[in-house]
């Protein structure tokens, strides 16, 4: 059931221009709570975005680094951007200024486009870095791409390309080391919109998406972005932070059918609604990713909305959902079964596949993944395993062919479904004057969910005080993207560690 595509591709043709070629003009594309975008409106503005691209020098495979806010456009840079050959990478806009300067650097991009709520980070990273992109502010003055796009020419014809060429890119994280850029093609968008959003989801162009998730991450790029346009439907985007009151006020005021959150926020959503009415008869269906869903929080959302959740888990290197319940197949709990198109292993050390029941790390290989990750070919040996991708996860298959999710082969832990290392929060602590040692481990809260706790050992132990405890966590918050901040914070005299002075995280994890 191989998707076959035509040997010249450019992924915006099918999701951009189709939409005005088979009639659908006047469709809206994209709400937000200020302005209606249709699908005509956006195909001219995709062109408008191409051509300021050109005129700024971007060539036929240049990056264009995005550090955008959730909003109209975001979608045209993206899509601008792949129309004009060139290869759009939004990145995660919670991060810091060294962050985006290794990313400008890494990427070797041409253009920096960033929303002006994140200048702050952006500005100093460009400055700092040793490399002279140019840079687009979104909005808010003369020399923006808001201002750029009214001057422009709203017609244009797509680059010539091919399905397998390199598309956009999406860095991921690991422990240790940096992001890498994961290389995605221009059939990977397909891939996913065929076999997820349409067979597993049954999204058509009647459906009203919305994602907590914003169009950064992987899946919120999938939800809120190329699956809507894939089949024509309409996305909700909005630049408020995700949290119960803002996903009940967009609910009720633009009726999605498809909602797409997260475990830490159904979870604060259920909390919200012990004093709260919603009333949502819209939602079809709500979807979540990110961070595995604990079953009482799938049982307490049925109870008190009457609607299903569908766990599903996805990644960065896949682009989207591989293993998923359905509406007709759901097990509270697990991660579901393959979606159609994706074939999933789960192995021993070697390689080997285990028997039901038994641990292993999870392989899966399907057409949407990454080709490799840009300028590192250690970690793409590492991950990218022939057709199959190690995911990094360990799994059980169960009895029934449900998968079941097992943590991490890695330190790495997600939180609110959001990458975060341990050791990135360990060396900002220990970057202040008072912290000798620290080890970060993921506990669960009152809600099975994983947070960041800290273990920390002083230079000098009689410093140890709830004032010190606030003073770090304040330290944390600042020096770090928000949500990587240690929940629960404990100072010790010492660290269970190995002969070679590695600290022991499994023995942390036990303990408390
Ligand atoms: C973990 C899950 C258990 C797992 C993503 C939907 O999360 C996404 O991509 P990332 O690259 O992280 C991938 C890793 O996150 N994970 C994700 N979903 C689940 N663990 N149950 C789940 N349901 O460790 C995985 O390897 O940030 C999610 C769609 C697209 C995505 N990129």
């Amino acid at each position: 059931s191989s998707i076959v595509f035509s040997p010249v591709f450019n992924v915006a043709v099918p999701l951009i221009d189709r939409h005005v070629q088979e009639g659908r003009s006047q469709h809206v594309a994209l709400r937000t709570v200020s302005s209606e975008v249709t699908y005509g409106a956006l195909a001219e503005n995709v062109n408008r975005c191409s051509n300021v691209l050109r005129a700024c020098g971007a060539a036929s495979g240049d990056r264009v680094l995005m550090v955008v806010k959730d909003c109209p456009e975001f979608v045209y840079l993206f899509w601008g951007a792949i129309k004009a050959g060139i290869v759009p990478v939004p990145v995660n806009t919670l991060l810091r200024a060294p962050d985006y300067q290794y990313m400008i650097e890494d990427s070797g991009c041409a253009i920096v486009a960033y929303s002006p709520e994140y200048a702050a980070e952006v500005e100093p990273a460009l400055a700092s870095a040793d490399a002279q992109p140019v840079v687009m502010p979104i909005e808010g003055g003369d020399e923006t791409l808001q201002s750029r796009l009214q001057g422009a020419s709203s017609s244009l014809l797509p680059a010539s390309a091919s399905a397998e060429d390199p598309c956009f890119w999406l860095y991921s994280s690991g422990s240790t080391g940096r992001p890498k850029g994961a290389v995605h093609r221009h059939r990977d968008i397909v891939v996913t919109g065929v076999y997820y959003a349409e067979e597993t989801l049954g999204m058509t162009a009647d459906d009203i998406c919305f994602s907590a998730a914003k169009l950064f991450f992987a899946y919120g790029l999938g939800n809120a972005m190329t699956f809507p346009l894939w089949v024509g439907a309409t996305a909700i985007l909005s630049d408020l932070r995700p949290s119960p009151e803002m996903t009940f006020d967009l609910i009720q005021r633009f009726k999605p059918t498809l909602y797409f959150g997260v475990p830490t926020l159904y979870a604060a959503q259920l909390r919200a609604l012990e004093t709260e009415v919603v009333d949502w008869p819209s939602l079809r269906l709500c979807v979540s990713a990110g961070e595995a869903l604990p079953a009482d929080i799938f049982r307490r959302w049925k109870e008190k909305t009457g609607l299903t959740i569908l766990d599903g888990i996805g990644s960065t290197e896949l682009l989207h959902i591989f293993i998923s319940n359905r509406e007709d197949d759901v097990k509270p709990g697990t991660s579901g079964r393959p979606v159609p198109g994706y074939e999933a292993r789960i192995v021993d050390e070697n390689g080997d596949a285990v028997a039901d029941g038994e641990v292993g790390r999870l392989w899966i290989k399907g057409d949407s993944s990454a080709a490799y990750y840009w300028n590192n070919p250690e970690k793409t040996a590492e991950t990218m395993l022939g057709e199959w991708v190690n995911t990094g996860d360990t799994y059980v298959r169960d009895a029934e062919g449900y998968y079941v999710y097992g943590g991490r082969s890695d330190d790495m832990l997600k939180v609110g479904g959001i990458w975060c290392s341990p050791v990135e929060i360990e060396s900002r602590l220990i970057e202040h004057a008072k912290v000798l040692e620290a080890a970060v481990v993921g506990r669960e809260d009152d809600d099975q969910l994983v947070k960041p706790e800290a273990y920390i050992i002083l230079n000098d132990t009689s410093d140890a005080s709830d004032a010190l405890a606030e003073e770090l966590l304040e330290h944390c918050k600042t020096g770090l993207a928000r949500y990587k901040y240690p929940r629960w914070l404990h100072f010790v005299d010492e660290l269970p560690k190995t002969a070679t002075g590695k600290i022991q995280r499994f023995k942390l994890r036990k303990s408390g």
